[in-house]
């Protein structure tokens, strides 16, 4: 049995389209900060019974999430020649549901601890293009702290990978977690429907390649301000261009522009501090950790949120070592 540990990430700059559904080749880089808190712990086993099992937080999968995992695995058989199927126990130590990048962590440890059940030793380069084809965020979340991803130009998907970016930029996250029902278009979907109808998605991915040099830049020189605009910017871009698809795809929900209001009147009172929203209604504000406790409570003082979590960076996804 082999047992991995992952983390999800939350990007800076963000990745919403694809150049190749087949091999999930991003459109576009992305840059992201990998997250302590939301951890995903994964145990693959083979087994000779005649079909792959996925257990997540002890509910038993079938269906959708099931065959994504098949699909997954087949990725190491197929070349191996192996033919066993997997026993797939994961939990995740999220300390609630809301669905936050769980597809990061959960294809990250996945792209660990399938080729150890199948004693492969992978790089950690083509750790981050297998975790790419579970889901093109499991990429990053290979590495810890800032990460890179690279759009890359093969048709093979060989250069479409992850690195780790040496930037010495104290940065931690708090997430008013919105209440919310189940997304009803997921990111897959979305980023797709906006790929297909929306007017302003070639001006989206310009922006990307521009953004991603700057805020490389910002970081290294740890200058929030700039990062502020810059992030704040990539992240409404990313949602204007999907809003503007046909029909339109609205993540926003009244709690998310009151947290974005919060973050704004902070920053204008001083305080270093900018926020993100993913596919979901969630606001993710980036903050120095002198600053957490302080955005922590204005969050929780806002109506609608379902709870306030905050992190740190997190480390590169890991595989334990049983004795
Ligand atoms: C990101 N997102 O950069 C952006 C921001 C969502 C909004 O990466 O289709 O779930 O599985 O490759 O990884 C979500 O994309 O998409 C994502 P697939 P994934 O974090």
């Amino acid at each position: 049995m082999a047992t991995a540990t992952a983390r999800a990430n939350l990007a800076l700059v963000k990745y919403w389209g694809k150049r190749d559904a087949t091999l999930n080749l991003p459109a576009a880089g992305s840059l992201s900060l990998t997250l302590d808190r939301l951890r995903t712990r994964t145990s693959v086993e083979l087994h000779d019974g005649p079909n792959d099992e996925l257990l997540i937080d002890g509910q038993p999968q079938s269906g959708k999430a099931l065959s994504r995992i098949s699909r997954f695995a087949d990725l190491v058989r197929g070349p191996l020649g192996r033919s066993e199927r997997i026993r797939v126990v994961s939990h995740n130590e999220f300390p609630t549901a809301a669905g936050l990048a769980s597809s990061a962590s959960a294809f990250a440890a996945l792209a660990v601890a399938v080729p150890a059940a199948f004693e492969v030793e992978l790089s950690d380069k083509a750790r981050s293009i297998l975790a790419r084809r579970g889901s093109g965020s499991a990429a990053r979340s290979i590495f810890g702290g800032f990460v890179r991803m690279n759009a890359g130009a093969h048709a093979d998907g060989s250069d479409a990978y992850a690195e780790p970016l040496a930037a010495d930029c104290p940065m931690h996250a708090v997430i008013a977690v919105a209440q919310a029902e189940a997304k009803k278009i997921g990111s897959t979907d979305g980023m797709e429907h906006t790929r297909a109808t929306s007017p302003y998605h070639a001006a989206w991915l310009q922006l990307v390649e521009r953004d991603l040099g700057e805020v490389q830049v910002a970081l290294q020189s740890g200058d929030w301000d700039h990062l502020a605009l810059l992030v704040e910017g990539n992240c409404l871009a990313m949602h204007a261009d999907a809003m503007a698809a046909r029909p339109g795809v609205l993540y926003f929900r009244p709690p998310t522009l009151l947290a974005i209001e919060a973050v704004r009147s902070l920053r204008q009172s001083g305080t270093p501090v900018f926020f993100t929203i993913d596919a979901g209604p969630h606001v993710v504000a980036f903050t120095p950790p002198s600053e957490v406790s302080r955005i922590a409570a204005h969050f929780a003082q806002l109506p609608g949120l379902a709870e306030v979590l905050t992190s740190g960076p997190g480390a590169a996804a890991q595989l334990e070592i049983t004795p």
